[in-house]
């Protein structure tokens, strides 16, 4: 594998995560052309619904240099889709602009893509390599891959916990466990998530408001889970403007227009339904805040793709333990005092 091959694929990487939080359900994808060592154009998808990376690629590049495209390669971090869906395909464009090579990293398993886009390329002349950076190229396709193959939100467990593993404290009060560093890394995870999930304990015991308020950009979409759906109207996580989303076995008319309720049976399937239900709202990541019994039922169920747990550097005597994850964190960052622990479930 050519080394430069590598680089100009982690610059598509890095344009792909600019488009983190606004891209879903959709992919984030970045794109780059190159002549001859040399970066002639680049773009990414900045949002669902507009155009793909690999169209804002091509018009970024200048006027002068236009006449370079149909000698130059495009690397793009995910197979270029080979369907009508918002946009035109970017195979079509790729054609009509008689793009010779194409380098990509992961395979776009949406329905009318999945393989079809490389084999439209190849089969009208075009060199297609697939598979640079795999690793990297997999994970950061992941959650739009898992939406589409499994019809279910990506899901992220999130949660701190004591240096001695302590989650809560006996009386559950709101304890802050966590440094101002893992507070703002979380803001920024809400700005990237579709939608942010707590059960109803969480939301009577710490009344937490669930927005983004230290990064920059978006709050997702807040949903509590809660069998028998009696929750003060007065609580934060109903306060305007942002949307939350009440799943109960009671259902009942909700007082303002910012808050659903949906009708969910608490039995065995409930994470399964759960799941389903968001994903038909197009909820393609989901973040899981909490508490202990909300984040072990998922963990049960096998539901879960990430988990970033901060350890604080306090100790607390007693209280209760957190969650047990299986296997080894695959990352270890430190953060001040903190340190952020990043386990994958695969
Ligand atoms: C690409 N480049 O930058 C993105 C892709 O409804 P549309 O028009 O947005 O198309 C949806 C399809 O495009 C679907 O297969 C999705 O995974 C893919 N996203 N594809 O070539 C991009 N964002
Ligand atoms: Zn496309």
């Amino acid at each position: 594998m050519d080394r430069r091959d590598e680089i100009f694929m982690r610059r598509c990487f890095d344009l792909a995560r600019l488009g983190a939080g606004r891209a879903s359900p959709n992919p984030m994808v970045g794109a780059v052309l190159v002549f001859e060592g040399r970066v002639i154009g680049e773009g990414f998808h900045q949002a669902y619904g507009q155009a793909h990376a690999e169209v804002n690629a091509v018009n970024s590049v200048f006027p002068a240099d236009v006449h370079l495209i149909p000698y130059s390669t495009l690397y793009v971090s995910l197979e270029p889709c080979d369907v009508h869906g918002k946009t035109p395909p970017c195979t079509s464009l790729i054609l009509e602009k008689k793009i010779p090579k194409v380098v990509l990293s992961s395979i776009d398993h949406s329905p009318g893509v999945d393989g079809a886009g490389i084999d439209r390329l190849r089969k009208a002349g075009v060199e297609v390599t697939v598979g640079v950076l795999r690793e990297d190229g997999y994970f950061l396709s992941l959650p739009r891959n898992t939406f589409v193959q499994q019809n279910r939100p990506y899901v992220i467990l999130k949660f701190a916990q004591s240096r001695n593993g302590v989650f809560a404290p006996p009386d559950n009060r709101q304890m802050w466990l966590s440094n101002e560093y893992s507070k703002r890394l979380t803001h920024k995870w809400r700005s990237e998530a579709d939608a942010i999930l707590v059960g109803a304990g969480t939301v009577l015991a710490d009344n937490p408001r669930l927005t983004n308020r230290f990064y920059f950009g978006r709050s997702p979409l807040r949903i509590v889970l809660s069998r028998h759906g009696k929750l003060p109207e007065s609580l934060a996580i109903f306060n305007a403007p942002e949307s939350t989303h009440v799943y109960t076995e009671t259902p009942h008319e909700p007082k303002a227009g910012n808050v659903q309720y949906h009708y969910l049976p608490f039995n065995g399937q409930m994470i399964a339904n759960l799941l389903k239900s968001l994903a038909a709202r197009n909820i393609a990541s989901l973040m899981i805040e909490g508490g202990i019994k909300t984040l072990r039922q998922f963990i049960q169920k096998g539901y879960w793709d990430e988990a970033r747990v901060f350890i604080a550097g306090k100790y607390v005597p007693e209280g209760r333990m957190a969650p047990f994850l299986p296997g080894p964190p695959e990352i270890i960052h430190p953060l001040g005092e903190d340190r952020l622990l990043f386990f994958r479930n695969h």
